[in-house]
């Protein structure tokens, strides 16, 4: 609704000259869909497409670029479309804005969840009064709703961090990660699996402590000069939320740990680029939120149309990014991570 206007232009400006870049590896790796299932692009259907999205919360870079790509693609569809969400990424905060929604008859619903239970109550009552429900980025329980448009598989998410940490450090040492908010379904998923990838390919390394910023930038500041002083010998810390690594790399950045200690997660190109620049971060990964937000707005508007109903097969386009088929548990993969360093970050504009 408000500051995402800015984001917006970015977002579409991105949209386009990353989609390319981002787009190709990510069909190789999942899409595959094949048949064209009517009403290519997602054009004239004429339901009522009218999407709410709502980000873990707003300030955030990273939810900007996604819903300026979800706007995107509600343009194209020709539809309605508003961004709402709270100031703090905690369980419950979304719960008034899924109401809202469904009381204002929205269409569709995209969020991004803080908890995997906490709103879905909120939801079933929403999906009740027929709004369809994607969760994008962070999913909740797989009852609570109809689709989860995946970024790229967690075991790809949580393997590229631990490799580029390893190398980073040396392949010994002890390295802390610096979380989101400690209910974030999507940050415990990956760090699940980054604790068994660590237990079973990297004996050296010691994960000595999961600290968590609440994707606010203070806190993640905070509890990054509060890692580094608990732990004199951290080698290491990763940090798998796009606000953690932007204000760890800022506070390592002015430190006596610049370029000893590494840091490496999940970050976004244009809050890091001078991190990389300066010598702090070397390489970190993503995937593009305005692709994600967009695949996301074009599911939706198939729920709505009517087109699919989230079953496992089904097939629907996605504009500029092609065909997509719901796998299982109702989940459409975006495509695989990508890694940012110095030869690459001045490419990215998001
Ligand atoms: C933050 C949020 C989001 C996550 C990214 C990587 O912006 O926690 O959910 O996907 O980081």
């Amino acid at each position: 609704m408000f500051g995402m206007k800015r984001a917006r232009r970015g977002g579409v400006a991105v949209a386009l000259a990353l989609g390319v870049a981002l787009t190709a590896a990510g069909c190789a790796g999942g899409g595959s869909a094949g048949g064209d299932g009517g009403g290519a692009g997602g054009g004239d259907a004429g339901g009522d497409v009218s999407i709410v999205m709502l980000p873990k919360n707003l300030g955030n870079p990273y939810f900007d670029t996604s819903t300026g790509g979800a706007e995107e693609a509600v343009a194209e569809i020709g539809g309605t479309f508003e961004e709402v969400g709270p100031s703090e990424a905690s369980p419950t905060s979304q719960v008034q804005y899924i109401q809202t929604a469904a009381q204002q008859g929205a269409g569709g619903l995209i969020v991004s969840a803080n908890d995997p239970s906490a709103i879905c109550d909120a939801l079933d009552e929403a999906r009740g009064a027929g709004v369809k429900v994607v969760t994008f980025d962070s999913d909740t329980n797989v009852e609570c709703r109809d689709l989860f448009i995946n970024q790229a598989t967690s075991e790809g998410i949580a393997r590229v961090q631990v490799e580029l940490i390893a190398e980073q450090i040396g392949g010994e040492g002890q390295i802390a990660i610096l979380s989101a908010s400690a209910n974030a379904t999507n940050q415990n998923a990956w760090i699940e699996l980054m604790e068994e990838e660590l237990a079973a390919s990297y004996p050296d390394i010691e994960l000595v402590e999961v600290a968590y910023g609440d994707d606010d930038d203070q806190t993640s500041f905070d509890k990054t000069a509060a890692l580094l002083q608990t732990y004199p010998e951290l080698k290491g810390i990763v940090s798998p939320t796009t606000v953690g690594i932007a204000a760890a790399a800022r506070y390592l950045s002015t430190s006596e740990y610049q370029g000893t200690v590494a840091l490496t997660g999940l970050g976004t190109p244009n809050q890091m680029r001078e991190y990389v620049e300066d010598g702090t971060v070397t390489a970190f990964a993503l995937w593009n939120p305005a692709d994600l937000g967009y695949l996301a707005a074009f599911a939706t508007a198939a729920l709505i149309n009517g087109e699919i109903t989230g079953a496992e097969g089904d097939t629907f386009e996605a504009g500029k990014l092609g065909s997509y088929e719901v796998g299982p548990d109702g989940t459409v993969l975006l495509g695989d991570p990508f890694v940012f360093d110095a030869d690459n970050i001045a490419d990215f504009d998001f």
